[in-house]
């Protein structure tokens, strides 16, 4: 097809003008649509197995970039538009992002679809169409406050299907009608399918702020995604949510199945379903319920559907493992809990541990372990990183791994390169093409090829400048977006973008701030100026999470207002980080911070894309952490802190004795920790802030630190001054870009997606 005339046809079509005279906004319309026409028109791909990919969310980002790369009219596109003066990115700039995901699970989720179908494999997404993705973040007066987060407009990437599922709660049938979002595949010329289910009729916008109605069911049912990562909401809306997705999509399933000419009895041969953490865990009694119906008896459906699901584990947070209680399932969806018990009663006749239940708690207290359905009625269950799946093995599921020792396997986590590359970096990917060849643009592991240029003072002295351009273009969009905020560009960019979680200790990383800060007050001035730049959303109810915040912020304010620290220090707070933030900014990192309690990060995701695009990592030996430093070596990463076995020791010793364990009134005594937190309740600081919210947080430090923030401080600091110090010597920090650059490609999702096939979903 030729592109540009198909752009200029439709510009006159939709607007009666010649393209050259379209702005930005109709030119986004008309290459969305000119994107829908040309996916739409690919076929999906062939293979008897098919997989579902069910997740509560997917945080697709904005699509217009990545749909035109994964099309191969990139180049052309952008060719165009520049003959009629205008940028890709300035069009993108139109597209509202749909926020439908928290933060790692929901990423992850999208950059699996975007392999799976570069991988040209048989597989869909399965979720909700929220009408309000995650809320955007604002702040004021050093505090987050919440706004509803709309994204859908009349012309949007969601297609109508006409496809209609009746889901039955206890209070009645509600329809389910299907939306599709077409994704298209990067040289794999296939196009598979993200699936949303929404109600028939949504209820209108709320009036104000992203308070609404929850019992005004079923309107609302798909209106608000929940802003929760990892904390339990306990809410009965989020089980008639679940409920409502996998009920749909299940009867998806069973639909094309009959479509592609199988018997129900045979679901196993022909169907995958991976169960993205435990937000649709109903699908198995569900499709329990489905096959009986369908003439299957018990044991036959029940074979059949551990034959089919297969389970990933992201947290071992113990609080954020779904328990529900048995009367919310009775509530919602009565018709499971027959199911449930009889699939309850199985285990325990099987496995009398009683760890190992489906079902606990004494009448009337009875929870469902949503996991542990999982575990005994799925053929797989793996963890994100290595050391993730090995203490899953060893400690938080060693029951479940002693009964079912082959179902326990690894996924490490991955990103796809083509978002966050390719399409955030495309300089960067250049230079790439220019040393390595174009291969690694579909075969990652090329990248290692990269080692080759190791002395090569030219492509060093590149990297170099790609990065401070990327730092330049971040600094402008800081102060054309960011009210006005400038970032230094000739500043050591130290980044940590993530959701707010004590367990990722923002908190240590502002304790490092206060340092700095007290460091060049007492006339000791730094080695280099440094931008310390942060971007977190907290759980709305998440009231230490909301009080790190305003602790960040006051701190900014404080050393902007201060011009003996200003020149040398700097704290930015990106304000609603999402994913078009994220495609920003971490091409434009020095340092990257992923300083979580070892143990307490399953993996991490911002990692990869951070040392993709030559940040180099400040960390602990958490997640995939662990595997970065493996594949990098010690020169070119920076690990400090406590390691997971010791923390997990002090977590036991805690658990048998709360006098033993981690106590963190001792650390706070150390002279180099004390002042760090007593700085918090410090005259300057109080005349800044919310002074209960300070001391909430101060207090916290002191008497609880369940994370542990105090043990790690002080190594905290060393490694990131010796970080700091190293960047000075340019040749050698450029060397730590190149090799992590170079050992990147292990964390493509593109190799995560091709073990899942080969290892759970066999697709062909
Ligand atoms: C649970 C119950 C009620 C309401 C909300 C929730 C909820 C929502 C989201 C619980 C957890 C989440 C999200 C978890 C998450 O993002 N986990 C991250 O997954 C990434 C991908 O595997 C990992 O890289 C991260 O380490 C992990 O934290």
């Amino acid at each position: 097809m030729d592109i540009k005339q198909r752009m200029q046809e439709l510009s006159q079509a939709k607007y009666s003008r010649e393209l050259a005279q379209c702005g930005g906004e109709q030119l986004y319309h008309v290459l969305l649509q000119l994107s829908q026409e040309l996916a739409q028109a690919r076929p999906a791909p062939a293979g008897e197995r098919k997989l579902y990919y069910f997740s509560a969310e997917f945080l697709i980002g904005k699509l217009l970039s990545n749909n035109l790369l994964a099309l191969g009219i990139f180049d052309e596109v952008s060719k165009v538009l520049a003959e009629c003066g205008h940028t890709l990115s300035a069009v993108e700039d139109v597209e509202p992002e749909p926020s439908l995901g928290n933060g790692g699970l929901g990423r992850l989720a999208a950059c699996f679809l975007d392999s799976i179908a570069a991988l040209g494999l048989n597989g869909d997404g399965v979720g909700l169409n929220y009408h309000y993705g995650l809320f955007e973040q604002r702040f004021h007066r050093s505090h987050q406050y919440e706004q509803p987060n709309p994204w859908i407009e009349d012309e949007s990437w969601l297609i109508p299907t006409g496809v209609e599922f009746e889901v039955p709660f206890g209070f009645g049938g509600v329809k389910a009608r299907l939306l599709d979002i077409a994704v298209p595949g990067a040289h794999s010329g296939i196009a598979n399918r993200l699936h949303l289910f929404d109600v028939e009729n949504p209820a209108p916008a709320p009036a104000d702020g992203i308070d609404f109605d929850k019992s005004d069911l079923p309107a609302r049912l798909t209106s608000f995604l929940y802003p929760d990562d990892s904390d339990e909401a306990g809410r009965l809306l989020r089980v008639y949510q679940q409920y409502f997705m996998v009920s749909a999509g299940a009867q998806l399933i069973l639909k094309e199945l009959e479509e592609r000419g199988f018997d129900p009895r045979t679901i196993s041969d022909h169907v995958a379903i991976q169960i993205n953490d435990t937000h649709p865990s109903m699908v198995i009694p569900e499709l329990v319920r489905l096959l009986t119906a369908r003439g299957l008896s018990m044991d036959e459906a029940v074979a059949q559907v551990s034959r089919t699901c297969a389970y990933t584990n992201h947290t071992i947070l113990a609080e954020a493992l779904e328990k529900w209680p048995l009367t919310f399932i009775e509530k919602v969806a009565p018709q499971l809990v027959p199911i449930i018990r009889e699939l309850d009663a199985r285990a325990k006749a099987a496995h009398s541990d009683p760890r190992v239940a489906i079902i606990q708690g004494g009448a009337g207290r009875e929870v469902v372990h949503m996991a542990h359905m999982d575990i005994h009625y799925g053929y797989s269950v793996n963890g994100v990183a290595a050391l993730h799946t090995d203490i899953l093995k060893n400690s938080e599921l060693k029951p479940f791994a002693d009964i079912y020792p082959a179902k326990f396997n690894n996924k490490t986590n991955g990103v796809t390169l083509r978002r966050w590359l390719e399409v955030c970096n495309p300089q960067l990917a250049s230079l790439l093409d220019e040393c390595v060849g174009t291969e690694w643009r579909t075969d990652p592991t090329r990248l290692n090829k990269l080692m080759d240029y190791y002395n090569d003072s030219a492509v060093l002295d590149r990297l170099l400048e790609i990065k401070a351009a990327n730092k330049r273009r971040a600094s402008d969009l800081f102060i054309r977006d960011q009210y006005g905020i400038r970032l230094d560009p000739e500043a050591v960019f130290d980044i940590q973008v993530k959701r707010l979680h004590e367990y990722k200790r923002q908190q240590m990383n502002a304790l490092y701030v206060i340092h700095k800060y007290l460091e060049i007050k007492a006339g000791r001035i730094p080695e280099r100026p440094v931008t310390v730049i942060f971007g977190a959303k907290a759980a709305p109810a998440y009231v230490m999470a909301k009080n790190i915040i305003h602790l960040i912020l006051c701190l900014r304010r404080l050393i902007e207002n201060d011009p003996q620290v200003r020149p040398w220090l700097h704290v930015a707070m990106v304000e609603n980080y999402n994913v078009t933030w994220a495609e920003r900014i971490i091409p434009a990192c020095d340092i990257s911070e992923q300083i979580s309690l070892a143990s307490k990060e399953a993996s991490g995701t911002g990692n990869m894309k951070f040392m993709a695009n030559g940040a180099v990592t400040l960390g602990t030996l958490d997640g995939a952490n662990v595997e970065i430093a493996e594949l990098v070596g010690p020169d070119n990463i920076y690990t400090f802190g406590a390691g997971s076995n010791y923390v997990i020791e002090l977590y036991d010793q805690k658990a048998k004795d709360s006098s033993k364990g981690y106590q963190s009134r001792v650390y706070y005594e150390r002279p180099a920790v004390k002042p760090l937190v007593d700085f918090l309740l410090s005259p300057v600081m109080t005349e800044l802030g919310d002074e209960a919210a300070l001391k909430a947080l101060q207090n916290d430090m002191i008497n609880k630190d369940w994370f542990m923030a105090l043990l790690d401080v002080e190594a905290y600091i060393a490694a990131r001054d010796r970080a700091i110090a190293d960047y000075g010597d340019r040749t050698a920090w450029a060397r730590k870009m190149l090799v992590n650059i170079a050992r990147s490609g292990f964390f493509s999702s593109d190799r995560t997606i091709a073990e899942y096939n080969r290892d759970i979903w066999n697709l062909k």
